[in-house]
């Protein structure tokens, strides 16, 4: 459009030039304000849960680094996608940053599974230890690739429980037989659930405190602190301390769009999501100190299982699985060498 006819217009509306200048002046400002890089965030988990907390830790981390610069929108609950349909949502450029489970990228990347099998990662330190280290960032390069996601930090989500609707005093893996174990909805962590030796039954977490209610579900395994976060212990009378997997999520990032960002802008975002993380699993590991005491005092039936028993049972089941045939040849030695 023409300045006259923009002036004629003005004039028509009873507007003068002046108003012009400001209208002009503020059409060459707007961009400016509009560049804000929208980080949409979606997670399933509760808003008490650290793993939730942490996110934002993550936008006023990123509000101090680089004022102005993100508009950071946090989804809790799984409000925005539903559990386990995050990393495709990232790779279609619909979403920027969730965190993604092993069973996640195991679907992508089958190598990755070697990070789903029980009784692998020992403790919180060794996991940091593993992903911070050379192993890590070999396992997360087919990652950034073939997901198009790319991992920034690894969160401690806590060491998994089975929990228990009714008492069943379970000590070895052949107590479980039988038993419907809710696991999250995939192949991979349906697996999990097989190793430990119950029938495992697939259910989104949002729906796994009703399911345990009703009875639809026999238990479910999970950290402690999300236990309680999520209040499963409100709909369960036993936990067997099976400490099956020492669990972890990456905070990951839709790669095109990490790309099309400024290397200033990269590393502040790295930075982020290595403070949401420690933030995380420094309270985690807090917490899970306290926890047995907690639910044993809310009247709830703690039980120190035949660990070694579940050990061999989980790890005989996924050395002779397929799984374990595409691991990458001495990756296992390398993860128990790691210190
Ligand atoms: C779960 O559904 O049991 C799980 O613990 C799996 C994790 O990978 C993660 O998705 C977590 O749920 C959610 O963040 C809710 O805490």
């Amino acid at each position: 459009m023409g300045s006259t006819r923009i002036q004629k217009l003005l004039q028509a509306a009873g507007l003068g030039t002046a108003t012009l200048a400001v209208a002009i002046g503020m059409s060459l400002a707007a961009p400016a304000a509009m560049a804000k890089q929208v980080i949409r965030i979606s997670t399933p988990a509760v808003p008490e849960d650290w793993h939730a907390k942490m996110w934002t830790v993550f936008k006023d981390t990123l509000e101090k680094s680089a004022p102005g610069e993100f508009d950071v929108q946090i989804h809790l609950n799984a409000a925005l996608f539903k559990q386990g349909t995050e990393p495709a949502a990232m790779a279609r450029g619909n979403l920027e940053m969730s965190a993604i489970s092993a069973q996640d990228i195991s679907k992508i990347v089958p190598e990755f599974s070697i990070f789903t099998a029980g009784y692998i990662i020992r403790d919180p330190a060794h996991q940091q230890a593993v992903f911070n280290g050379p192993i890590g960032q070999e396992a997360f390069k087919p990652v950034i690739q073939k997901m198009e996601v790319t991992p920034l930090a690894t969160a401690y989500l806590g060491t998994r429980q089975v929990m228990l609707r009714d008492i069943k005093d379970v000590k070895t893996p052949a107590d479980l037989k039988g038993v419907k174990l809710r696991m999250p909805a995939s192949k991979e962590w349906l697996f999990l659930g097989e190793a430990l030796g119950a029938t495992p039954t697939p259910l989104a977490f949002g729906e796994v405190y009703l399911a345990l209610k009703t009875g639809t579900i026999d238990g479910q395994d999970n950290p402690l602190p999300s236990a309680r976060a999520a209040k499963f212990y409100e709909v369960s009378k036993e936990i067997v301390l099976t400490s099956h997997l020492v669990d972890g999520i990456f905070l990951s990032f839709a790669t095109k769009t990490f790309n099309a960002l400024t290397p200033a802008q990269q590393d502040k975002v790295r930075a982020a999501a290595q403070a949401a993380a420690k933030y995380n699993n420094e309270n985690r590991i807090k917490d899970e100190a306290n926890d047995v005491e907690q639910f044993k005092a809310q009247g709830l039936k703690i039980v120190t299982p035949d660990v070694a028993a579940f050990r061999k049972a989980v790890q005989d089941k996924y050395l002779q699985s397929d799984y374990a045939k595409i691991w990458p040849k001495g990756m296992l030695e390398r993860i128990n060498a790691t210190k």
